[in-house]
């Protein structure tokens, strides 16, 4: 008797183990991805993908599914604050609204995706991009081992101040 009463509260132990794990497994709340047409081959993804009931991710792709543009909110506060975007599906220019005030006050250009060309940064909030950085040109593509220019994570938030 007493063994099959410690088996049921275990059991049902258990068995509230398991709804708490699959409540948190389960998919957040939120809104479902939304694929629009603009028209001219080009479709527009809205994601809430963080599930806070707003979108916080726009992607646009062509025909060929090539991405042209990234909107992100990063910080979740509903506003866009870092843009991607790519020339023949190759990233070719972030822009940053780093102090997320609505207004973008660092751009970032990139050769090959991955290579900082040039960058512009506002560093008083007045919407003139007071520091310019161009990195020359090199002949051929890079060596792996020695790019010409700072490398930039796919986040946009490691280029240099
Ligand atoms: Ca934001």
């Amino acid at each position: 008797m007493r063994t099959s009463l410690l088996r049921i509260a275990s059991l049902l132990l258990l068995a509230g183990l398991a709804t708490g794990l699959s409540a948190q497994s389960a998919p957040r709340a939120g809104l479902p991805d939304r694929y629009v047409d603009e028209g001219g081959g080009v479709v527009r993804l809205e994601k809430d993908s963080a599930g806070r009931g707003f979108v916080d991710y726009i992607l646009r792709f062509d025909s060929r599914g090539r991405k042209i543009e990234e909107e992100i909110d990063t910080n979740g506060d509903g506003r866009m604050d870092t843009f991607y975007y790519y020339t023949n599906g190759v990233l070719s220019r972030v822009e940053v609204d780093t102090r997320y005030n609505g207004k973008i006050d660092l751009k970032v250009w990139l050769r090959e995706g991955i290579y900082v060309e040039r960058y512009e940064r506002s560093t008083r909030d007045d919407g003139v991009f007071d520091v310019v950085k161009v990195f020359g040109p090199k002949e051929g593509p890079p060596a792996p081992s020695a790019p010409s220019g700072a490398a930039i994570d796919p986040a946009g938030r490691s280029a240099p101040r």
